[in-house]
Formats: structure tokens, C-alpha cells, sequence
């Protein structure tokens, strides 16, 4: 199962809104376990992009014949259902898998059921093996379908002494080009992008998703590696069907590149307690959607700041089910105290500054003891600049 959430993990930045998936399938033969069997592996799959096949059907493709009297393991419950692919209760009851070990059952009710049917036609299904792990690494289709508001990524970038900004207010190119292209991969995943009135004001930042021609050829290589010639950033099959964690409602959709993917531009959100975005602002362009959130619009909290909770309740309400947070300080502390950060995209850059404004503002803790502790699930350079991607223990817990 481990493996197997490994393998869900290659998904990330392409199945939304869709599930990331791992299977494993273990062939009936060889060292038998005190589980049963445990067999060679003979398959190995993942969901690789929405619409696309799901996991289970990629590693029974590998296994083949092999697959016959053999184990299947998945981190997700097998769905049941004809969506934009077939049930895969039905393809591994066809392969002749005898038995299917899952880590955490399917909530989406159009998919659900897959357990009982594959027991009813005699395989040997346990649930739950390394639950909470799965349910971590799938925390993004997850939490939507759980809490009725969408999924929400802080991302900042910082020098190593943490500032998002020189002393003087200048901020352009902390990070270099490779981290700055990264940023754009993870706009292309997300269906909402949420900033800031200050940031607006500040930056005049247009958010769109703005891959060039050399990114998404890389990236089509990447998927092309595993037979697929999809490009590896969400193009418009990807949104608007399927299950209920479908999303993206209102996404608009445009080339990035003369011959290249059409991108789903994420929705623009700023959140302006007094409405004070100015007409000319880029984010206001014909780019991509966009939603100035106002205190009177979404409804405001005792200080009469824009409601936070609410504005994500009347987010999932039209169907955006992944935000990610850019910025600024001030914004990101207001999410951090009302408890509505779910996982930590932070770009660090190897320059100090020793002056100048932090990447986060007042998150609600004064004492050591209060710190936000996160779980870091992934470190790795991006160019020269240090990317972490951390969740935060407490949520884990709730
Ligand atoms: C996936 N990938 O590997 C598994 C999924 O959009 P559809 O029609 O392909 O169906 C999506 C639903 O299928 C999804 O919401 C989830 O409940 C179930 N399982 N989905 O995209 C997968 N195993
Ligand atoms: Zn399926």
C-alpha cells in the first residue's frame, strides 16, 4: 500500500479535479504472506490525468494474464460506476483478481458501492489498510467531499531569512525562472487562485496560468514516457464532469502557446473587505474570470473584514473545489487563524535580506508553544530555490 501511494502521488499536478489514485497488483503466485496473497508485483498504475483511465485499470493493463487469481492493491475503493471510464469493479472481476485490499472507501456517492459489489461476486475485499496515509496524499480530492469547502494551498516565496520583500518594497524574481514555472503548473491544477486587495494594489499580478511552449512540451514528454501523449497540465477534458469533485465551473479556457495545450484559466478572487480594487487592475482583464470579494457581498467578521469561512462555503458552492493562496501576508495570516490552510507550497530562495516584510503576517500565535507545527511531505530544488510542501499537524488531526 505504501508503493502504492507513492504511485498516487504522480498524478498531482494533472488528476484534479479528479482523485489521486496508486494501484498495485500482486500475482498469485510466489511467497505467500500472513495475509494472503502476496505475490510478486506483476503491475503497477496510477490516475494520471482526469478523464483519463483510472489507477487500477493502468496497473491491470501492465499485469495482463497475470493479474488472474492475483491481489489488487489501491488506495482508493474501486469505483462502481460508468462515468467517463468504466467501472473497475468490472474490470478487475474480468481480470480474475481474487482479492482487493483498499486504504480508504470512495465518499462520492456516484462512485461508491465498489467493496460490496466486488464481494458479491466473490473477491476478498479489506478496507482500510494505511488509511490515514492514503487519505493525506488524496487530502485534495478528499476534503472538499468531506467539509463542503474547497481545498486550499498557501503558496509564498521566500529568502532563507523568510521575506517576501526588500525593505524598500521591492519583490519581483525572489525565486528564479524554474520555481517561478512551477507556480505556473500548480495554477494550472488548482480552479481558483485567491489573493489579496493589498497584493493587487502592490503587485498589479494578472494570475493567470501562463505556460510556455518548452514547459508544456516538457511536461507532454513526461506523460508521453508512459505511453500517453496528454500534455501533463489540465486542458479543458479535464473539468466540468465526472464525479462530485468536479469543479471548475467557470474556468475559461485559452492557448498558452501557438500548437499548445489549451490551459483551464483558475478563477481570479480577490478579497477586498471595501471593495476598493481599482478598474484598471490586471486581474480585472479578460483573461480569465474573476470575483472581487467584497465584506457586503460574502458577509464580514466582527472586525469587518471579509468572512474567510464563508467566502470558501460560497466558493464550493460554485463549484470550485481547489484554491491555492498566493499571497499577501496579511491574507495568509487571516487563513492561518481561522484554520483554513491545508497544505504549504513554500519556495525558498537562497538570498538573504535581513530587512524587509515577512512572507506571513499575524497567523494568531504569540507563544512558542502555539506554533503551527506542519509534517513535511516533500522537499526538492527547483532551479537554484528550495521548494517544501508541508501539512499542517493539526488539520491532520481534525
Ligand atoms: C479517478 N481515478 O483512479 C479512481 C477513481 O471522472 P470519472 O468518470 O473518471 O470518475 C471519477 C470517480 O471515480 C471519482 O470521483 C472516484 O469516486 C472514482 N475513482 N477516479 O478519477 C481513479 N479510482
Ligand atoms: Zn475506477
Amino acid at each position: 500500500m505504501r508503493r502504492a501511494i507513492e504511485l498516487s502521488l504522480n498524478g498531482a499536478y494533472t488528476t484534479p479535479p479528479n482523485p489521486d489514485v496508486g494501484c498495485v497488483i500482486l500475482g498469485a503466485t510466489g511467497a505467500t504472506g500472513a495475509t494472503g496473497a502476496t505475490g510478486a508485483t506483476v503491475g503497477e498504475g496510477w490516475h494520471e490525468r482526469a478523464g483519463g483511465p483510472h489507477a487500477e485499470v493502468n496497473a491491470l493493463a501492465q499485469a495482463g494474464e497475470r493479474a488472474r487469481g492475483g491481489t489488487a492493491v489501491v488506495t482508493l475503493e474501486p469505483c462502481d460506476h460508468t462515468g467517463r471510464t468504466g467501472p473497475c469493479t468490472q474490470a478487475l472481476i474480468a481480470a480474475g483478481i481474487a482479492r482487493v485490499v483498499v486504504a480508504v472507501a470512495d465518499p462520492n456517492p456516484v462512485a461508491a458501492g465498489g467493496a460490496a459489489t466486488l464481494r458479491a461476486h466473490g473477491v476478498d475485499v479489506e478496507l482500510g489498510v494505511l488509511a490515514d496515509e492514503a487519505a493525506d496524499a488524496n487530502a485534495r480530492w478528499l476534503t472538499p467531499l468531506r467539509t463542503h469547502r474547497p481545498f486550499v494551498v498557501w503558496k509564498f516565496a521566500a529568502t532563507l531569512d523568510g521575506r517576501s520583500a526588500a525593505a524598500d518594497g521591492t519583490s519581483r524574481w525572489i525565486t528564479g525562472p524554474e520555481a517561478r514555472a512551477d507556480v505556473h503548473r500548480l495554477r494550472a491544477a488548482v480552479d481558483t487562485v485567491v489573493v489579496g486587495a493589498g497584493t493587487v494594489r502592490a503587485d498589479d499580478p494578472q494570475l493567470t496560468v501562463r505556460l510556455d511552449a518548452a514547459d508544456a512540451a516538457d511536461a507532454a514528454d513526461a506523460v508521453a514516457a508512459d505511453g500517453d501523449d496528454a500534455p501533463a497540465v489540465r486542458t479543458h477534458t479535464g473539468v466540468g464532469h465526472g464525479g462530485a469533485g468536479a469543479g471548475g465551473a467557470s474556468a475559461t479556457q485559452v492557448a498558452v502557446a501557438p500548437g499548445g495545450p489549451a490551459v483551464v484559466q483558475p478563477l481570479r478572487v480577490v478579497v477586498d473587505s471595501g471593495g476598493t480594487t481599482p478598474v484598471s487592475a490586471r486581474v480585472r482583464d479578460d483573461q480569465a474570470e474573476t470575483w472581487v470579494a467584497t465584506a457586503e457581498e460574502v458577509g464580514a467578521t466582527a472586525d469587518g473584514r471579509v468572512d474567510l469561512t464563508r467566502l470558501l462555503t460560497r466558493l464550493y458552492e460554485r463549484g470550485q473545489r481547489y484554491v491555492l493562496l498566493e499571497g499577501g501576508p496579511t491574507l495568509a495570516g487571516a487563513f492561518w487563524r481561522a484554520g483554513l490552510i491545508d497544505r504549504v507550497v513554500g519556495y525558498v530562495a537562497p538570498a538573504v535580506l535581513g530587512a524587509g516584510p515577512a512572507a506571513l503576517a499575524d497567523a494568531g500565535v504569540n507563544t512558542i508553544d502555539a506554533a503551527i507545527r506542519l509534517d513535511v511531505a516533500d522537499v526538492r530544488m527547483v532551479g537554484p530555490d528550495l521548494r517544501i510542501t508541508a501539512t499542517p499537524q493539526d488539520h491532520r488531526k481534525a
